[in-house]
């Protein structure tokens, strides 16, 4: 799998994020319209536990699979073992990415957020994959964000690591993110623009197509 390639319209969703709507639905329209990976985040007021949160991950997992579409866990490095999941996705407040990996094996992929280029440098030094970068724009779906970054962190990671995988997150649609782009990540990951989108397949095919263009655009 190409990382880079895989986080281009990074999808990022729990039960709690999608309104009034299924969430299976969501996630399969997401699937549809053409997200590129996808991480399970179920988590915040309302969200499920115990044995509901492992049969929605094992329904969300299984749609991915059919599709072809990396699954990410957020936080939950046992369930993501005990599912087989394709990877995991810590914060800085989480465990340790050097610790997932021990946990994970070589062959998993490992997502470590980061605010800075210092926690990048730590992060990549700990074994991440990729890291996630923002948020950039101000977000109503996570309350305890660190403070509205815009790009510059995204740009001074890029400029020390020409090639390591960047995702940027926070606030993005599709009618903001080329600057995150251009700033040097090499895709987007979303939650709202998505999960709270009227129609989500095609909300996913505005990300994808507006991609194509910043992407080609930036070259
Ligand atoms: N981490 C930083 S911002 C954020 C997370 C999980 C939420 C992103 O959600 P949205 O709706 O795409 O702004
Ligand atoms: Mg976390």
């Amino acid at each position: 799998m190409n990382i880079k390639e895989a986080l281009r319209i990074y999808f990022i969703m729990g039960s709690n994020n999608c309104g009034s709507h299924e969430p299976l639905d969501v996630l399969q329209q997401a699937i549809d319209g053409g997200i590129t990976m996808f991480q399970f985040r179920e988590k915040g007021d309302d969200a499920l536990t115990g044995e509901a949160k492992k049969q929605f991950a094992r329904d969300c997992f299984r749609l991915c699979k059919q599709a072809n579409v990396p699954f990410i866990v957020n936080d939950d490095v046992d369930l993501a073992i005990e599912i087989g999941a394709d990877g995991v996705h810590v914060g800085q407040d989480d465990l340790d990415a050097g610790v997932v990996r021990q946990k994970l094996g070589s062959d998993k992929i490992i997502g470590v957020s980061s605010h800075t280029l210092q926690e990048s440098k730590a992060a990549i030094e700990a074994g991440a994959d990729y890291i996630g970068m923002g948020p950039v724009y101000a977000t109503t779906t996570k309350l305890d964000t660190n403070p509205v970054a815009g790009t510059k962190a995204i740009q001074e990671t890029r400029q020390h690591f020409a090639q390591f995988p960047i995702v940027a997150i926070g606030g993005l649609q599709a009618d903001n993110f080329a600057p995150a782009i251009e700033a040097g990540a090499d895709g987007i990951s979303i939650i709202s623009a998505i999960a709270s989108a009227p129609n989500p397949k095609e909300a996913t095919e505005k990300l994808a197509s507006t991609m194509k263009e910043v992407i080609n655009d930036a070259k």
